[in-house]
């Protein structure tokens, strides 16, 4: 068999399933670290509810997905998770869906292993949403996700620093509604509404429009750059 033949005969196995998103729907991509459960407590040792140093490796990673070749116009990032807002007119890779997939969850996850120095993990999947109100609304939702998150590790991490097992600070904090686990951590002196916003609420990062002096002195050109959300921080 000729090889040209040969290559359309296999090709069309490959590539029957590719899919595109359609025009005007607004493309989120959220990549989530694979078992990061383990990979923070065991094999490497981060401070845990929230360590300084992973939470700078995953904002490297986003401001590496956010310039390697696609047009995302808004990155967030709370936890092991990172979510990517794409410019609506994105046309990367003919808006495959695979590709998008595939290409976002190498990137992010060889970005943050040349940060951690060891191997770290991504899976990666899109939303397809159909106006912006439910793109504000997905970013509430993830926004919700970390503060229920970070009150419930705080929760956690406080109880096992106080002797409790796994299983006895579970079981603890179980049932207990949100008011009750302010309650928790007030008894600890722990004043939740005054732990960092990077902890509570995630980080946010834009781009924005900078006036920059560039060698002409005669002239001043509008240069973008990656700017980090201070607020968030
Ligand atoms: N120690 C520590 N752990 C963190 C930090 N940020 C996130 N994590 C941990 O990352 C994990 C994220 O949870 P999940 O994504 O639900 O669980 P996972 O183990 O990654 O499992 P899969 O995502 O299903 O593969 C949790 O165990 C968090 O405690 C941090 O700053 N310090
Ligand atoms: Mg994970």
């Amino acid at each position: 068999m000729k090889f040209d033949e040969l290559d359309r005969k296999m090709r069309v196995y490959e590539t029957s399933h590719d899919r595109c998103i359609l025009p005007n729907m607004f493309i989120i991509a959220r990549m989530d670290g694979r078992g990061f459960t383990k990979l923070t407590k065991e094999v490497h040792s981060f401070e845990a509810p929230f360590d300084e140093r992973f939470r700078n490796y995953m904002i490297e990673t986003v401001k590496h997905l956010m310039t390697c070749g696609f047009n995302i116009i808004y990155g967030f990032t709370e936890s092991d998770e990172i979510s990517l807002l794409f410019h609506a007119h994105e046309t990367a890779f003919g808006r495959k869906t695979r590709k998008l997939i595939s290409v976002l969850a190498g990137e992010a996850s060889a970005k943050f292993s040349t940060s951690l120095g060891g191997i770290g993990a991504f899976d990666c999947r899109l939303s397809e949403l159909p106006n912006q109100q439910l793109v504000v609304d997905y970013f509430r939702w993830r926004n919700e996700d970390a503060h229920r998150n970070a009150l419930n590790a705080h929760c956690y991490w406080r109880l096992r620093q106080d002797n409790f097992t796994q299983s006895q600070a579970t079981a603890r904090i179980k049932g207990l509604g949100i008011a009750d686990k302010n309650e928790l951590l007030f008894q600890y002196g722990i004043n939740f509404n005054e732990l960092p916003n990077w902890q509570k609420r995630g980080i946010g990062i834009y781009w924005q429009d900078i006036q920059k002096e560039v060698f002409d002195p005669l002239e001043y050109v509008g240069k973008s750059s990656l700017a980090i959300s201070l607020d968030s921080l």
